[in-house]
């Protein structure tokens, strides 16, 4: 009897906790999906009188302040002060270290973001501003009870390496639009921005000391247009806007195939230099309507086609690493990040042995400047330096098996996933699909460490999604290929697999579309979600 009458009671307070619909924290729609969340009773909302407290040192700490009140400032209309005095956003640096991990209060009085790293502060930031009404991304004030529910999370990243990749060599990338990515990527929590500086069709960073790479190399682009390229100046800008936003640069240099830019501007670089007098017949693999057979050591022509794999250095030739040299040398000085990555990939006209030389010979010369390469899972066929980087993308799992075997950690790109150029389905209006069609879904339902049999988390540095840009000439169609798909990559890099589920991701990434109807993001409305 006592019993049923409690049950009775249970069943009306449930009822009306119902009609209350008071939100929960973990109805909220954070992406990359926090580890730990829990609820409390209650909301916490900001208003007029709300500031932002910082608590600690560091030289960052102010600056992370400032990004949040800059956020906020703008839907709300309020003034949100930022000091180290007073304030119910507080902000508190325990520490000084890198971590990456943080926790967040939310009471009624206050929202307490909490970690040892300004990294980890930052990423705190981030999840608050999700936690946030929609109408928060707006540019002018937004009449909204600008409510959080109360609760707390504790969170932090599966893997350390979490990125994403522009081809700004297919296609020219201007630096307004690179910044405009960097800006998404840090609100999903990217912490890399893989940059291919150079390929067949276009060499986009000055070098000093080879002037002609980005007069006659950064001319055109796939289809013929103008292409360009960042002097040094503008290329340590995007750097520092990155690094603002705890993004780290990794340039890449693709070599010894994917080279034409360079062997268009250097004619002495040209593999037939390196030949029998006369003997040229074999100096350009082009593709048919491209042949050209070199009779004199000459220059190429440039290439605004989208063929692969057809074109490579003289990998016995000195010059080669002499250029190699100055080129890493150069951009080495010019990139705070651990990373350069050497490219390797579809060498498909380098001798195997003549492969192997050229690749163990980079890489010394990236150590020797104080780098660490990542190449292509094809590197993984010549003997890499301990560190040095594989990034998986071919599916040729031999190949992350034999860096792994070589003690050395894979990138995980696989293009069945993570391609950001691949069609979503075959009414995509731009996208290759070479590696099938990737659908939202598909980009997903994945986890790093059971592609190849045997890896565990530490096999693995880290997820990185690129944008090839062969199909890709400007900002709507950045929108239209990245965007679901970078955030279910952020995912899959951030947030540990027993806590990943479609049916969840699905539901906040809604929400987020939302976001960016309003601004002006102009997204894949993938039919396997409902917008
Ligand atoms: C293969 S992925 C390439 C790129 C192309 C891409 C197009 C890789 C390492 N090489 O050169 O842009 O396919 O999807």
């Amino acid at each position: 009897m006592k019993k049923s009458r409690l049950s009775l009671l249970l069943v009306a307070t449930l009822a009306l906790g119902a009609c209350k619909e008071s939100p929960l924290l973990s109805d909220s729609a954070v992406i990359p999906l926090p580890q730990e969340i829990r609820n409390a009773s209650g909301s916490f909302e900001l208003t007029p009188e709300t500031g932002i407290k910082l608590i600690g040192t560091g030289e960052r700490l102010t600056k992370i302040g400032e990004h949040l009140a800059e956020k906020l400032r703008p839907a709300t209309g309020f003034d949100i002060p930022v000091s180290f005095d007073a304030g119910q956003l507080v902000l508190e640096l325990t520490g000084n270290g890198d971590s990456e991990a943080y926790e967040i209060d939310i009471s009624e009085e206050e929202i307490k973001i909490a970690s040892s790293g300004e990294a980890g502060l930052f990423y705190g930031v981030q999840t608050v501003l999700q936690l946030f009404p929609k109408e928060i991304v707006n540019k002018s004030v937004q009449s909204v009870d600008w409510a959080i529910p109360t609760g707390s999370i504790k969170d932090e990243p599966t893997f350390g390496y979490r990125g994403s990749m522009l081809d700004v060599a297919r296609h020219f990338i201007s630096i307004e639009d690179v910044k405009y990515y960097i800006d998404h990527m840090a609100v999903y929590k990217f912490n890399y921005l893989h940059l291919h500086l150079t390929d067949d069709q276009g060499w986009r960073i000055e070098i000093k000391s080879w002037p002609k790479l980005t007069e006659i190399g950064g001319s055109t682009e796939v289809g013929g247009g103008d292409g360009g390229f960042y002097t040094q100046e503008q290329y340590k800008e995007i750097v520092a806007y990155a690094a603002d936003r705890f993004i780290t640069i990794v340039p890449e240099i693709d070599m010894p195939g994917h080279t034409n830019s360079v062997l268009a501007s250097y004619g002495e670089l040209n593999p037939g230099v390196n030949l029998p007098d006369g003997d040229f017949s074999t100096v350009t693999k082009a593709p048919l309507e491209y042949e050209v057979m070199l009779k004199v050591p000459q220059a190429s022509e440039l290439y605004t086609g989208i063929e692969v794999g057809w074109s490579t250095f003289a990998t016995r030739l000195e010059l080669t690493y002499a250029f190699v040299d100055s080129v890493t040398r150069e951009i080495s000085e010019i990139t705070p990040g651990p990373y350069f990555h050497i490219g390797g990939d579809e060498s498909h006209v380098t001798e195997k042995g003549d492969y192997v030389y050229f690749v163990e010979r980079v890489q010394d010369i990236v150590s020797k400047y104080g780098k660490t390469s990542i190449g292509w899972d094809e590197v993984a066929t010549a003997k890499l330096l301990p560190g040095n980087i594989a990034q998986y993308w071919s599916r040729e799992d031999e190949n992350a098996k034999l860096a792994n075997e070589q003690g050395n950690q894979i990138l995980m790109s696989p293009n069945t996933r993570a391609y950001l150029d691949m069609q979503y389905d075959s009414t995509s209006r731009i996208g290759l699909h070479w590696a099938g069609y990737v659908e939202l879904d598909k980009a997903y339902s994945w986890e790093p460490t059971e592609l190849i049999e045997g890896f565990t988390n530490a096999d693995i540095l880290g997820v990185e999604a690129p944008l090839w840009t062969e199909t890709v000439t400007n900002r709507a169609d950045i929108d239209y290929l990245a965007f679901p798909r970078l955030t279910a990559i952020a995912e899959v890099a951030w947030t540990r697999k027993e806590v990943r589920r479609w049916e969840s991701y699905k539901r906040r990434v809604s929400s987020h579309g939302e976001r960016w109807d309003i601004q002006g993001v102009q997204f894949y409305k993938s039919p396997t979600v409902s917008w």
